[in-house]
């Protein structure tokens, strides 16, 4: 198929001729005020592919400008149906655009081609269901009395910002921006500096589907540069910031200046609960797909596998023998396993392994660096798992994100259970179990913004997403994603 053919060009080529070269400001690409531009580089050969803008405050401050002209004048007042068709119109238009669009993202961030062509996938779905959300934003009566009428507007909350990782660029990017505009918002978006093509390519994509000018910028660039004004500009009104925790407490400071809205999506340590009475050829797949799917690079990864006592032994022993066999390879080859995203990635990785290695921990498979078995290039990291930890141990504690299982035993549910919360982070958690009332009684307690059963990352845009604890607040996805972007004005008149 087309992406299959472009990527056979993109890798003989190293790039991908015609990516967008400037910030998306005022429906058009412009050199940033500065004219600095910088390489992103291509993580299955650990070499640059293609330069961009690097953008600063005077870039930030023109596209929130321009977004609030938009907003007052072209967006805001549009009728709802016609903000849903344009939306529907880019929906269209990405799936059109599929193919360039993976080879870009999979050159951007390294992962597996058949990955970036489901995160393009993900992204136009996004539009298609907020598309249909737009009409559909209605109001509350509220019985005062009979001589009173009450009634409440969702009225959006103004200019946004969306902060976006380089481990899911096209997705988070549509995830935030499709609800944001439902709701007569405009945008302006930061991708990350690893990853900045894909949201330079949906914003053009957006304005051949009809978007006016400046309803949606992006300014590239890195995130103190361009993330930081972004986040302490005074004429933004809500910020989905997706990323570490560090950075997205930095976020919430700047946001307290101007009490500025904040969504926050940040790190998880998700445990995958394996219990005895499950399907187990389901449990390994998905406990395959939970930690090696993007090479562990997902915030709601499951990386803690806590599985009951007597499935453990030949659990662990499958586990190592399918990771073993995985396929290693630039992306653009579309391997079960790709590269990590940066050198800076792959040392972290590396530094947590080689400590757990001084402390004696069992590494039953993987835990070394490799590279591209074609080329010898490129930032690659085993796929790892590492058998009895204890739940003090800092691999159980820390968000790795790499391709790093660790495993617990659980006596029991109930020991599950509690290992399972006994974490800083909350974001998503799964259970296999043949048993209907432990699925949903393990839902209920469980500490986590979402849970799975018996299939890990089962939903979709449908489905609200977001965590608890360091993992951060509100919700983003399904209705409640939209009402993040909209605020209640409620009117009662003595009539
Ligand atoms: O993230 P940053 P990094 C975790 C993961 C990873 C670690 C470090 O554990 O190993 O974070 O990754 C922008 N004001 N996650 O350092 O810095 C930045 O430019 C405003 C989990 O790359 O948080 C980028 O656009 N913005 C995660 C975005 O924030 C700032 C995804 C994320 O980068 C900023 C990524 C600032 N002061 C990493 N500093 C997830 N939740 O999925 C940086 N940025």
């Amino acid at each position: 198929n087309s992406s299959r053919e472009l990527a056979a060009r993109a890798l003989s080529g190293g790039t991908l001729p015609g990516l967008p070269n400037g910030h998306f400001i005022d429906g058009a690409f412009r050199a940033g005020a500065a004219g600095r531009s910088m390489a992103s580089l291509d993580p299955g050969r650990a070499e640059p592919f293609a330069d961009f803008a690097r953008g600063d405050a005077d870039d930030v401050d023109a596209a929130v400008q321009s977004a609030r002209r938009a907003f007052e004048t072209a967006w805001r007042d549009m009728a709802a149906a016609e903000r849903g068709r344009i939306l529907m119109r880019a929906a269209g238009l990405i799936r059109q655009n599929a193919a360039r669009l993976a080879v870009a993202e999979c050159l951007d961030s390294g992962k597996p081609l058949a990955e970036a062509e489901g995160d393009v996938g993900g992204a136009a779905r996004a539009f298609e269901y907020y598309a249909g959300a737009c009409d559909k934003l209605q109001g509350d009566s509220f019985p005062i009395g009979p001589t009173y009428l009450g009634y409440s507007l969702h009225e959006p909350v103004g200019v946004t910002a969306q902060i976006i990782p380089w481990n899911y660029p096209i997705s988070t990017a549509a995830r935030g921006i499709a609800p944001a505009l439902a709701a007569g918002c405009t945008v302006v978006a930061k991708p990350a500096e690893q990853t900045p093509f894909t949201a330079l390519m949906l914003a053009d994509i957006l304005r051949q589907a009809g978007l006016p000018d400046g309803v949606c910028n992006v300014v590239t660039g890195t995130g103190i540069e361009v993330g930081a004004p972004l986040s302490a500009h005074p004429g933004i009104d809500h910020i989905t910031f997706t990323g570490s925790v560090a950075s997205g407490q930095k976020v919430m400071r700047a946001a307290a200046d101007h009490v500025t809205r904040v969504v926050l999506e940040l790190g998880g340590k998700s445990p995958v609960v394996v219990l005895g009475d499950c399907d187990v050829e389901r449990a390994l797949d998905g406990v395959m797909g939970a930690i090696f799917e993007n090479a562990g690079q997902i915030c709601s990864a499951g990386s803690r596998l806590i599985v009951e006592r007597s499935l453990h032994a030949p659990f662990v022993e499958t586990l190592c023998r399918r990771a073993e066999a995985l396929s290693i390879g630039h992306g653009l080859r579309n391997p079960a396993l790709g590269p990590v995203n940066s050198a800076e990635q792959l040392a972290r990785i590396s530094g947590f392994i080689d400590r757990a290695r001084d402390r004696g921990a069992e590494i039953v498979t993987g835990g070394a660096t490799t590279t591209d078995p074609e080329t010898g290039k490129g930032w690659f990291y085993r796929p790892t798992i590492v058998d009895n930890r204890e739940p003090d141990d800092e691999l159980v504690r820390e968000e790795i994100f790499g391709p790093v299982l660790t495993v617990q035993v659980a006596e029991d549910a109930d020991h599950a259970l509690a290992l399972a919360n006994d974490s800083q982070y909350a974001l998503v958690a799964g259970i296999y179990t043949g048993d209907f009332s432990r699925a949903h009684r393990f839902a209920h307690r469980v500490d986590a913004g979402q849970v799975f059963i018996n299939e890990y990352f089962a939903g979709g845009i449908e489905v609200p997403f977001g965590g608890n604890r360091k993992s951060g607040f509100g919700r983003e996805k399904g209705l409640e994603g939209l009402l993040s972007y909209c605020r209640t004005k409620s009117v009662a008149a003595r009539i």
